[in-house]
């Protein structure tokens, strides 16, 4: 069997290895020296990780007593790692020697790729770099504190071993190992949440799935014909089934797309989830009621949100599901400000990488993403179980003048800074400090009893005036942190009164 690796061939020859290992003490050439060009995804030298043995899994959690003990540990949790990992990334973007635009993941429908053909590419599917404890220790060292990963995507192909379907990684490709056992073993050896993404309306290799109108006709059809539900019945219903009874406890599951969804369909799913697990959580796009809501993809709110729990899935670069041309990623700058913004306004951040047909998650994620774990190994506190911000102003308004193409007017964002809660404390995330050191924060009567920068260990003393309806900060530009710091206001009574 031929293995693809987009990259191998990018790997430099091997005997030049040991000449420039001399060099190795510059960066950059010790990068080249074991074939690390920036493209590059795996090092030649990179060890085969070891196949783990398979222990028992925890059981699933009891069945919570209220609505706000099933939601405790996503409100405590805030930051987890989304996995786009499928048979999409395999092409990785080019078909037939084209590139194919759009996101990743949806290859098989925009090239577009007939069934027959996309479903030859699990012989081909044999990602030995995978080391699912790597990825999970990815994820911690990040400061994530759940993982979401594609179970089955709108392709059809179940990344775990099914007993429902043949169509899937254990059975269908030369890996014959479960992705998804290894992930959930390692999870719960960490102390990381587990759950799955699960699309339950599209499935593209199935003529009743919705979605691949190329292969199999109109969706209208499959739903009049009963073929919609007969899907549902033999795939995706037993599917889910089987991921909440063979995988320990599943934090949550993540549908998306519900085409041609209604409220007895989404029902059954419900259904199914609070038989086998009922402390799971369903997120906003089943097509029933969900334990939470869920942003469009990448879209965070321009205000807060007190209404109900939300959470937004988003991409570090364009794509879900690899693609070998797309390396503009976010940079951690970026990734803190969109976390504490989301979290200032009482949301969840669920972060995307898409891992190679290798198995690895490209290094400048993995960078990127430990970057921004260390930045919450200091300023943790004010992010983890933190409460929405009480002021309001500092998310920016609408313009008075300023229209979008559909007539409205367009949100103006301000991001000076950022203000996160606990009893007692005001945290203030400070992205743009003025020259001269002082910050305006907004009014309120609440006195304050010290203020300092989070992780100093001396709490050193900030000063903090207070006239003419104003908080004035006085503070260093150049903090302890070159992307943002965190000072603390700890401050009378437990929350703010303006
Ligand atoms: O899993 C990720 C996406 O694959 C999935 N949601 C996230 C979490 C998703 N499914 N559908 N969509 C997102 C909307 C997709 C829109 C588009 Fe297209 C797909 C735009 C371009 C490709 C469909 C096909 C609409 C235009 C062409």
């Amino acid at each position: 069997m031929k293995l693809q690796h987009p990259y191998r061939s990018e790997v430099q020859d091997a005997r030049l290895i040991p000449l420039l290992k001399i060099f190795a003490g510059l960066s950059l050439v010790g990068l080249l020296a074991c074939g690390c060009t920036t493209k590059t995804i795996s090092c030649a030298e990179d060890p085969v990780p070891p196949v783990p043995a398979l222990t028992q899994l925890p059981p699933p959690l009891p069945a919570p007593a209220s609505h706000d003990e099933k939601m405790a540990w996503f409100r405590e949790a805030k930051f987890g790692l989304f996995i786009h990992w499928g048979l999409y990334c395999i092409p990785a973007g080019d078909w037939n020697g084209k590139r194919v635009p759009g996101i990743g993941e949806w290859i098989m429908h925009n090239a577009p790729i007939p069934v027959t053909q996309y479903e030859q590419l699990p012989k081909q599917f044999n990602p030995i770099m995978f080391d699912a404890e790597a990825w999970v220790q990815m994820a911690e060292d990040a400061g994530m504190k759940y993982i979401v990963i594609t179970s089955k995507h709108h392709d059809g192909f179940a990344m775990y071993h099914s007993h429902v379907s043949p169509y899937n990684i254990y059975d269908a490709a030369p890996f014959h190992r479960d992705p998804i056992r290894e992930l959930a073993q390692a999870c719960a050896k960490h102390n990381i949440k587990f759950g799955f993404y699960y699309s339950q309306a599209q499935d593209w290799h199935e003529p009743g799935g919705a979605g691949n109108t190329n292969d199999f006709g109109p969706d209208e059809l499959k739903d009049s014909s009963g073929a919609y539900d007969k899907y549902l019945q033999t795939k995706a219903e037993p599917q889910v089934a089987e991921l909440l009874q063979n995988y320990g406890p599943v934090c949550l599951i993540w549908f998306d797309t519900p085409r041609m969804m209604n409220k007895e369909r989404g029902q059954r799913f419900v259904d199914i989830v609070h038989k086998y697990q009922p402390a799971t959580l369903i997120d906003g796009r089943l097509g029933a009621a969900g334990d939470y809501t869920s942003t469009g993809d990448n879209s965070i709110p321009n205000e807060s949100v007190s209404t109900n729990d939300w959470e937004t899935p988003a991409t570090i670069n364009h794509t879900w599901g690899y693609r070998q041309d797309d390396t503009d990623w976010k940079s951690p700058g970026e990734i803190i400000f969109k976390l504490v913004d989301i979290v200032s306004k009482g949301g969840n951040y669920l972060l995307n990488v898409g891992p190679t047909s290798e198995g690895i998650i490209p290094k400048e994620s993995q960078d990127n993403l430990r970057t921004v774990g260390r930045w919450l190994k200091v300023y943790g506190e004010a992010i983890y179980g933190a409460g929405r911000s009480p002021f309001g102003d500092e998310f920016g308004e609408f313009s008075t003048k300023t229209k979008d193409h559909n007539g409205k007017p367009v949100f103006l964002p301000r991001n000076d800074w950022r203000c996160t809660t606990r009893s007692g404390k005001l945290y203030f995330t400070l992205f743009t400090i003025p020259r001269d050191g002082v910050v305006e924060l907004p009014d309120f009567k609440n006195e304050i009893t010290r203020a300092y920068i989070v992780g100093d260990p001396d709490k050193t003393p900030i000063t903090i005036d207070h006239a003419d309806g104003k908080h004035l900060a006085h503070v260093t530009r150049n903090g302890p942190n070159a992307i943002a710091y965190t000072i603390c206001l700890e401050i009378t009574g437990a929350s703010v009164q303006r």
